[in-house]
């Protein structure tokens, strides 16, 4: 469609309509150019990282304080990793074992910075579903983020922590 609308306007004499024509034309493709953009760097980490179902999880190399983690995360188009049911919490366990053979722990996506004692995602949405290991959380005011542990149990820590991290990709 673009090629034949740049071959009409460099034949003929090139009228306003044609041109609008051509902008939307150009404008679709530039959407259609970014989309397969964003799916070639979802690709990328999915084959970097591991696949669950409609998500891809992706590692981090070093170890960041949360907010560094989190801001990471967005950088690269995800979100630190929030596990939703028991499925998601086996997968990121298993992947987190599989990276780090010795056991380590990672944040997750999870804090009550706003609300003490109320957690919530990144996003500030109220969650569904917790996965607190036991006597957790404990830490009161000082400690406002979760990290998830070797086990895959949540505990609460302060988010000056420096730890791994693994990042969550939505597929669309
Ligand atoms: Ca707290």
């Amino acid at each position: 469609m673009l090629w034949t609308g740049v071959f009409l306007c460099a034949s003929l004499s090139c009228k306003n309509t044609e041109k609008d024509d051509l902008k939307t034309q150009i404008d679709k493709l530039w959407r259609e150019v970014n989309a397969l953009k964003e799916m070639q760097a979802l690709q990328s980490v999915c084959l970097r990282g591991t696949k669950a179902h409609k998500k891809c999880y992706l590692i981090s190399e070093g170890t960041k304080h949360f907010h560094e983690a989190n801001e990471d995360c967005i950088a690269k188009g995800g979100t630190l990793a929030i596990p939703r049911n028991s499925d998601e919490t086996n997968t990121l366990r298993d992947y987190g074992k599989n990276s780090m053979p010795g056991g380590s722990e990672f944040w997750l996506g999870v804090n009550d910075m706003v609300n003490e004692g109320k957690f919530v995602d990144v996003n500030g949405m109220a969650l569904q579903y917790f996965n607190w290991d036991q006597a957790q959380p404990n830490g009161g005011k000082r400690e406002n983020c979760v990290f998830f542990s070797t086990q895959g149990k949540w505990v609460d820590e302060v988010c000056r922590t420096a730890k791994r991290y693994i990042c969550e990709f939505l597929i669309p």
